[in-house]
């Protein structure tokens, strides 16, 4: 029989008292099972749901940096054996904290078992969500796509830049600052609400939010008085406490793609804030924008670099 192990946490945001996280690892004493781990519940705890009246070991601190040892992911700051209850569930209040608390559980070996190590499940984390932003650093969002030279509709309506959020939870644009060297400044603002970016999600900012009006591109978010310069130009994103989370400089066509029309696209396989500053990992989409000539994958998967 599959003993499922589930873990959930969650904490509630200190300040702001809204949006919270949760995640969620299961793990089984047997191989197979599925493991995965979500985001956004409201309660200051973990919880395990596993086979009932079993002991699991609960550690709690922070992700490892180094390469994982014995399958353990978690550099704990405490460890808590927890006895599962009749059904199998179990908790761990936890205070509400301000940074990401990570956990993962272990279930140790049963006599006769095929895993001797014992298993552990996948690595959990809490999130206080308000301050999603201020954990934002280089490579979380990576700039990963721009059309600076539409030639379906003018510049000032066809211009966008498409972002990665590379975080395996959502992350908070919102006082996040695009800019330029020349001092052209955008600040996100969703009127004091959280900007979210799904985990993982492609997301698009530009000129123009109206499909018929902007090459047919959907454009999640519009900005003002930002623009792309055909020559040579800078895209800053900072978050709202200054901390620069990408940056790209692009040139005139000597190193960089320059093709009118087509937008300036990251080989998928180099997601990653510092390798995006060569320009030999851009080249240009080739797939078809909209209903027009213009070429781009905004909002989606990028087209790989010939
Ligand atoms: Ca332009
Ligand atoms: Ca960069
Ligand atoms: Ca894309």
């Amino acid at each position: 029989m599959n003993t499922r192990l589930l873990l959930n946490s969650a904490l509630l945001v200190a300040l702001a008292g809204t949006a919270a996280a949760q995640s969620t690892a299961t793990a089984g004493p047997d191989a197979g099972d599925a493991l995965r781990v979500v985001t956004d519940r409201e309660a200051p705890a973990f919880e395990l749901q596993g086979a009932p009246g079993e002991r699991v070991l609960l550690l709690v601190g922070a992700p490892r940096t180094a390469a994982p040892r014995s399958g353990c992911r978690v550099e704990p700051l405490a460890a808590r054996w927890v006895e599962l209850d009749p059904l199998g569930r179990g908790r761990l209040a936890l205070p509400a904290p301000g940074r990401p608390v990570f956990a993962q559980a272990w279930q140790p070996p049963r006599p006769g078992a095929a895993t001797p190590a014992g298993r552990w499940s996948d690595l959990a984390v809490a999130l206080p969500g308000g301050q999603l932003a201020s954990t934002a650093k280089p490579g979380d969002l990576v700039i990963t796509e721009f059309l600076k030279d539409p030639t379906d509709v003018a510049d000032t309506s066809g211009e966008w830049v498409e972002v990665r959020n590379l975080l395996p939870w959502r992350l908070d644009l919102s006082g996040a600052v695009l800019s330029d060297a020349s001092g052209a400044a955008y600040v996100f603002d969703n009127g004091g609400a959280p900007l979210y970016l799904r985990p993982h999600e492609d997301w698009v900012f530009g000129a123009n939010t109206d499909p018929a009006t902007n090459g047919g591109v959907t454009v999640d978010w519009a900005w003002s008085g930002f623009s792309l310069r055909n020559s040579s130009d800078e895209i800053f994103l900072h978050d709202r406490f200054g901390n620069l989370m990408d940056a790209v400089v692009y040139d005139d066509g000597v190193l960089w793609p320059d093709t009118p029309g087509m937008s300036i696209s990251l080989d998928p396989t180099v997601l990653d804030t510092t390798l995006n500053d060569d320009p030999a990992h851009w080249c240009h989409a080739s797939s078809v924008t909209g209903g027009g000539a213009d070429t781009g994958t905004p909002g989606a998967p990028n087209d790989v670099c010939p």
